[in-house]
């Protein structure tokens, strides 16, 4: 992206050259240009910088002279320089000299450790030790007598997350003249899954198609690309799987890899890595063997001989990222082989490159009658300490697939001698598209904060992901992706906050959910209080509001057939059990639930006892889990001294009641934003409304027909019976 002066001092010329009337022309069009030649509303995600008043930033150093120090010897130093100048440059409108040399004028030195003067160095040893490989320093120091604002770190990269944090910081109108700020991620792998099929659909998108453009690559390059890498970059995201787990084999061939050499080029300066999805059958499919047996010498050479190519066209090749033997895909267990012969054939393969194999944990069995909830745990747990050190092993999670509220999957804590990877879904599959508001941190953070046991008090699910718990030596965590070619990226103005959340979890797992909602309205909206309490208040309500009018206590994959758009609670026709919501909710004159305690599917024992204890107890169970681990009947009465039938029924209505709320909240915040887009939520809030009813109506009307008794007072009347809900039909939802 170039500076203002690029443009300046061209036109100024121009303008020279012309008479005065072709000059009073000139004035003329430029004032009626239409002003949606600006960047349209909402493109520029959480990185839009309005302007600030100079006297308004919270630094001395920044409203006197900006000579800035920052030697840019790298592509990702040139990248964090180039993003420094359009921050500063736009939101304090002034251009900052910067120098490659140190000089008296300076207010503020970017710059590596190693190009430092000793004082600095050693004064600063500790801070180094603490913020790793891609961690970085801000800082007011001394230098000669006289204050600067630092901003170092260990390596480029951590320049570069620097800068963001820097340019974030003035955004929040945060003091910047004392700051001493020493971070750095704490996982390695901070990764985006991009569901992306190569005709340039999304498997689960409701943004629009994939942003890769595979037909016109590599020569072209969409700027869409870089406005993507840097997005992310400002989060910390570090790796990018560009193609789909349910995968084509056709991404490994050299037409292909060139495209993706293409792509790796414009996010290596922004310290992303690409990584691909390797169907496990490419062999066969692509190179022309009979077999993709893990054990199978010309199979091994083949995959071999693929590593080798991919790293002369990508040097800094990520890795792959493999679904084996799940729903269709191919995998070891074709040939006789385990997870382990599959996995490890192709580390392997990696290794002498420095690559990594992610295996994902979303395995169940088209045969095996046991609980869908228990068989990942039961086919992986066996192998942990098995896998190669360059294997990772990723989990989403919970034990069934995203839904609005799973308890956090038992291999958590499980697997001590394997890295495991957090999968969390950022594409709301299970959760309205991108037509409801959804604030995920909300998700994550529960799941993060869970209490495993697995090594005492206060074994978290995030100390098993960052490695503290378990001494990993890679750590990571995936998030699906939520982005396609909207122009907003993810159709939903506040599926943003979940694609920055999401970083910002991944970046740490520690940060509370309240503070991302308050980040990310500042950067995204507005600093005014007044705008920002109330609806920090409905992006915190939005996740329960969704469970309650979904799926409450603990219910779970009530979704309609394949597209998983709206209610299907009746659906029990399709040739799969565990595809049919009536396997999971199991409703009958009884009652509602699946057992999993030992006198159903005992999944509850593959929790730590102190877990598995709660959960067989339908009174110790937490509430939000309940019919997720009992079968109850209708009257069992509940902690609140209501019978679980009108609770069941309440809490839909709850639902309903949250999202007028979050409408309310919303309508109130008109005066603080623009029309476009405030426009734009009312509108999606207005389909989540009407969308909670139909969930409500649809599921009571049929939960009705087992439970036969009347609806609680409070509890609002369908408009329609249940034939008409389930004659609803929509085989034209998106992202199937
Ligand atoms: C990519 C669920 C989704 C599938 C998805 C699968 C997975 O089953 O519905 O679309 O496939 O999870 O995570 O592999």
């Amino acid at each position: 992206m170039n500076s203002k002066l690029d443009y300046v001092f061209p036109c100024l010329k121009i303008i020279n050259c012309l008479s005065p009337l072709k000059l009073v022309y000139l004035i003329i069009f430029l004032a009626i240009l239409p002003t949606n030649a600006q960047t349209p509303v909402g493109y520029n995600l959480w990185l839009g910088y309005p302007q600030i008043k100079k006297q308004t930033v919270r630094s001395e150093y920044l409203r006197t002279t900006n000579s800035i120090f920052f030697r840019a010897k790298t592509p990702v130093l040139q990248t964090a320089r180039k993003e420094l100048l359009r921050g500063l440059e736009a939101m304090l409108d002034t251009v900052s000299g910067v120098l490659d040399s140190p000089n008296a004028m300076n207010t503020m030195w970017v710059v590596e450790k190693n190009d430092l003067n000793q004082e600095l160095r050693r004064k600063l040893i500790g801070d180094f030790e603490r913020i790793g490989k891609e961690g970085f320093i801000i800082k007011s120091v001394l230098v000669n007598g006289k204050g600067i604002l630092l901003i170092t770190a260990n390596e480029d990269l951590g320049i570069l997350y620097g800068v963001f944090k820097f340019l974030q910081l003035m955004k929040l109108q945060k003091k910047l003249d004392e700051l001493n700020i020493i971070e750095g991620p704490k996982l390695d792998l901070r990764m985006l899954n991009h569901w992306d099929n190569l005709d340039r659909t999304v498997e689960r998108g409701y943004a629009g198609f994939s942003l890769w453009n595979w037909q016109k690559l590599p020569e072209y390059i969409d700027p869409r690309y870089i406005d993507y890498a840097r997005a992310n970059a400002s989060i910390g995201i570090n790796a990018t799987v560009l193609t789909n787990v349910n995968a084509n084999a056709l991404v490994l061939t050299r037409a292909y890899l060139e495209k993706v050499a293409a792509l790796a080029d414009v996010f290596r300066p922004y310290g992303i890595k690409v990584y691909l999805t390797a169907r496990f059958s490419a062999p066969v499919e692509i190179g022309g063997l009979n077999t993709a047996d893990p054990l199978n010498e010309d199979v091994i050479e083949w995959w071999k001989d693929k590593a080798k190519v991919i790293y002369q066209m990508i040097p800094d090749f990520g890795g792959f990222l493999v679904k084996a033997n799940s729903e269709g895909q191919p995998g070891p267990q074709n040939y006789g082989r385990t997870h382990v012969d599959g996995a490890n054939m192709l580390g392997t393969a990696l290794q002498p490159f420095g690559g990594i194999v992610i295996w994902r944990a979303f395995v169940y069995s088209a045969t095996d009658a046991t609980d869908r909830a228990k068989q990942a745990f039961a086919e992986f747990v066996p192998y942990d300490g098995k896998f190669l050190d360059n294997v990772l092993v990723q989990v989403k999670n919970g034990p069934i697939d995203f839904q609005p509220r799973e308890p956090f999957h038992p291999m958590f804590g499980a697997m001590p001698n394997t890295s495991l990877v957090m999968e969390f879904q950022i594409t709301q599959e299970y959760l309205g598209f991108s037509s409801h508001l959804v604030f995920l941190p909300k998700l994550y953070e529960e799941v993060l904060d869970a209490e495993t046991y697995r090594k005492g008090n206060n074994s978290t699910v995030a100390k098993v992901i960052d490695g503290s718990l378990f001494n990993n030596k890679i750590t990571g965590m995936a998030g699906v992706a939520n982005i396609g070619t909207d122009i907003n990226w993810t159709g939903h103005p506040f599926a943003q906050a979940n694609w920055y959340g999401y970083g910002r979890l991944a970046w740490n797992p520690y940060l509370s959910s309240d503070m991302i909602a308050d980040e990310w309205l500042r950067l995204t909206y507005s600093n005014d209080s007044r705008f920002l309490d109330p609806v920090k208040e409905m992006m915190a309500s939005s996740r329960e509001a969704v469970v309650n009018y979904m799926t409450p206590l603990g219910l779970h994959h009530l979704m309609a057939t394949g597209h998983h758009y709206g209610p299907g609670p009746w659906v029990n026709d399709l040739s799969r059990p565990e595809w049919n919501p009536t396997y999971y909710h199991k409703a009958d004159k009884f009652g509602i639930g699946f057992d999993r305690t030992p006198s159903g599917s005992n999944a509850s024992s593959q929790y730590a006892p102190e877990l598995a204890k709660l959960f067989n107890n339908p009174d110790s169970t937490p509430e939000e889990y309940l019919l997720w681990f009992h079968h109850l009947p209708w009257d069992y009465r509940l902690k609140n001294g209501e019978i679980l039938w009108d609770t069941l029924a309440l809490n839909y209505q709850k639902g309903v009641d949250q999202v007028k709320e979050m409408l309310g909240i919303w309508k109130q915040a008109k005066m603080y934003i623009s029309e476009e887009q405030y426009n734009e939520v009312k509108m999606l809030l207005e389909i989540q409304l009407k969308e909670a009813k139909w969930w409500r109506n649809a599921c009571l009307l049929y939960f009705q027909t087992f439970s036969e008794r009347k609806l609680p007072t409070g509890v609002e009347l369908p408009g329609e019976n249940l034939e008409y809900y389930k004659s609803l039909k929509f085989p034209y939802a998106p992202g199937n």
